[in-house]
């Protein structure tokens, strides 16, 4: 894996500013009232989407959860295509059929965003299976929060993708929360990285606000896939700065538990690092702006795309063209 460069990094920092000023989008249009059910947003989980899919190449797949808005940005899907599948507009990325939390980009290889917590898990070891049974050499990344632990699905996958040794990536955020409730209220094990064991899977836990440990972290499990050494469980310790779903008092955690984790913002972070590496804080304003305006530009043109005809709702439900008389 070559050393990024310094305009590699920026380009990073870019892409964690597109996902939280999409996220603060999603945000306003969801207290708008224009977003259909209940977006959950990554802010303050970027640096893992970023840092994890700049290794990810187009042939890669990726598999996402609820809060899965950041990862298929940060793969590459099209900033206006995903605005507008969240407004369920239809020239968003399903045509408006699937929303925040059913986002897909086959051609682009992000093979899905779930409702279903854990529900992922297994469908990217089955993408890894048939990658290696297929004798191709791309890679399966799941994408899942803590809680998603707590399910059946998370071991027997863990089981399977190691004893078939699939070249699948899971990445846990672990964010302390699953939903309301707190990591410690909910299991007796703090770290996820302690379930890869019994199932003989590599594992790290690293601090999931540091791009820079997130990219390290990412290469070194990705090379191990790539040599048919996986699978990989990569835990990153990181926090959500909004509520669990747009519209969430919070009553469950303090001010000031928000005000210390606002304090390890990863882009604020990030930013540190780059000054201290030379890059004039102008140059940053520049990115930040250039980040904003994009984003601006996709809300207004998103806003502006038409709802799919109603007459249209049974297309693309069944695949056989043996039913399309149904569909009319
Ligand atoms: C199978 C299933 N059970 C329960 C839920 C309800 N639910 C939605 S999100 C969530 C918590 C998920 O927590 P975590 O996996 O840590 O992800 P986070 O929201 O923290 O990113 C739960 C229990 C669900 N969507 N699916
Ligand atoms: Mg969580």
């Amino acid at each position: 894996m070559p050393t990024p460069t310094l305009g590699d990094w920026q380009q990073m920092y870019r892409a964690m500013w597109r996902i939280r000023l999409f996220e603060d989008q999603v945000q306003r249009f969801a207290a708008a009232g224009e977003v259909p059910g209940f977006p959950h947003l990554s802010t303050g989980q970027e640096a893992v989407a970023v840092g994890v899919c700049a290794h990810l190449s187009h042939e890669d797949v990726l598999f996402t959860s609820h809060r899965g808005h950041g990862h298929v940005l940060a793969k590459g899907s099209d900033l206006q295509a995903t605005l507008a599948e969240i407004l369920g507009r239809q020239d968003g990325l399903c045509r408006g059929r699937g929303g925040s939390m059913h986002l897909v980009d086959a051609a682009n290889g992000v093979l899905g965003a779930t409702g279903v917590v854990a529900g992922n898990l297994s469908l990217a070891a089955g993408a890894a299976w048939a990658a290696q049974a297929q004798g191709r050499r791309n890679i399966s990344v799941a994408f899942f929060g803590d809680g998603a632990t707590g399910a059946g699905a998370f071991h027997e996958t863990l089981n399977l993708a190691a004893l078939w040794k699939l070249p699948v990536l899971f990445v846990c955020e672990n964010n302390g929360y699953a939903e309301f409730t707190s990591r410690e209220e909910h299991s007796n094990v703090t770290h996820v990285s302690s379930f890869a064991a019994p199932y003989a899977i590599a594992t790290k836990t690293i601090d999931g606000n540091d791009l820079l440990a997130v990219y390290a972290s990412a290469a070194e499990a990705i090379d191990l896939l790539r040599r048919d050494q996986g699978p990989y469980l990569l835990e990153c310790m990181t926090f959500r700065l909004a509520g669990h779903y747009v519209g969430d008092a919070q009553q469950y955690r303090s001010k000031e538990e928000l005000a210390a984790h606002r304090d390890k913002c990863p882009i604020e972070r990030f930013k540190r690092h780059l000054i201290e590496r030379g890059v004039a804080q102008q140059e940053l304003d520049a990115i930040g702006e250039l980040a904003r305006l994009e984003v601006q530009q996709a809300a207004d043109r998103a806003r502006a795309a038409p709802r799919p005809d109603a007459s249209t709702v049974l297309e693309d439900v069944y695949r056989s063209p043996a039913l399309d008389g149904i569909s009319g």
